[in-house]
């Protein structure tokens, strides 16, 4: 599974200080952690109002890879000024979160992604809201990756996200998005699968033990990266229990390994 950390986003409290103060080492503290705990990508999300957002996108993405430089950055915003303004200071082709059916998205984000051959994460949404149905989802994901396509850019640079919904606002929430999830993978097989976690739990109790079986329900419906929180220790034990239970893990190496290493399981003594 790949893992996106989610945690530098300013949305959260403690991050909108952070930005706002230029409080550098909580956000490289931030970046180093979700690294170390196994995140290929590092989400970067600004939260900040639209004037604001580009310069506050290129701090943070220079704060983030003074702090870890071999993470890919998964810039997180609406905003094509954020988003270029993040590109013209990345290091490496960062990740771009997210194009959508919204026309200001097709307009502003799709050209980005063209024009740097970034990987994009794909929303199944448009001007109209999320599709209550797999179906719905599906017809502007075809549509989407149309325009991807016909733009230039491969479907193994598509990471596709099939949107988490509350359980806790619709009982089918879950299954819709496993639905659709399993018909992605079908019809576009060589794109990845990404998606928020934890909006599954939103409203409930116990979220740490519905987000961990709902890991184990997207990973068998095909689902191959995360948007999660790294440093959640029991979730990376289910997550990687779940890919080696489902023949994804060669020799169970990489659950061996990460064993070894401390990384899942009790916590060692230091
Ligand atoms: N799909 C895509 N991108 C996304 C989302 C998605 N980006 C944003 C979000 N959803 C995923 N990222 C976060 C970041 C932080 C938190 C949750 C999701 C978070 N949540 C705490 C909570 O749930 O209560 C807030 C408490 C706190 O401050 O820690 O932190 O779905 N493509």
């Amino acid at each position: 599974m790949i893992v996106i950390g989610e945690k530098i986003n300013g949305t959260r409290k403690q991050v909108a200080q952070a930005i706002q103060d230029r409080d550098a080492d909580f956000i490289r503290d931030l970046a180093r952690r979700q690294f170390e705990n196994g995140a290929t990508y590092l989400d970067v999300n600004a939260g900040t109002v639209p004037a604001r957002e580009p310069d506050d996108m290129i701090w943070l993405v220079e704060t983030v890879q003074e702090a870890a430089p071999d993470a890919i950055l998964c810039l997180d915003s609406a905003n094509a000024d954020a988003l270029r303004a993040g590109i013209g200071k990345a290091a490496k082709v960062p990740m771009l979160n997210s194009l959508s059916g919204e026309q200001f998205r097709i307009d502003g984000v799709l050209p980005l992604a063209c024009e740097f051959q970034t990987e994009l994460i794909v929303l199944a949404l448009d001007d109209n809201g999320i599709p209550r149905t797999s179906e719905g989802r599906l017809d502007i994901i075809r549509r989407l990756v149309e325009l991807t396509r016909a733009g230039g850019l491969p479907d193994e640079k598509l990471f596709i996200d099939p949107l988490v919904m509350a359980i806790s606002t619709g009982t089918e929430n879950g299954n819709v998005t496993l639905e659709t999830c399993r018909k992605i993978r079908e019809e576009f097989p060589a794109a990845h699968l990404t998606c928020g976690l934890s909006n599954i739990s939103f409203g409930m109790p116990l979220r740490s033990i519905l987000n961990q079986a709902f890991m184990v329900l997207l990973a068998q419906a095909g689902m191959d990266s995360v948007i999660v929180n790294p440093e959640e220790r029991d979730l990376r034990g289910i997550m990687m229990a779940a890919e080696t239970l489902l023949g994804r893990d060669r020799h169970c190496m990489n659950f061996n390994r990460a064993f070894r290493a401390g990384k899942i399981g009790p916590e060692k003594e230091a």
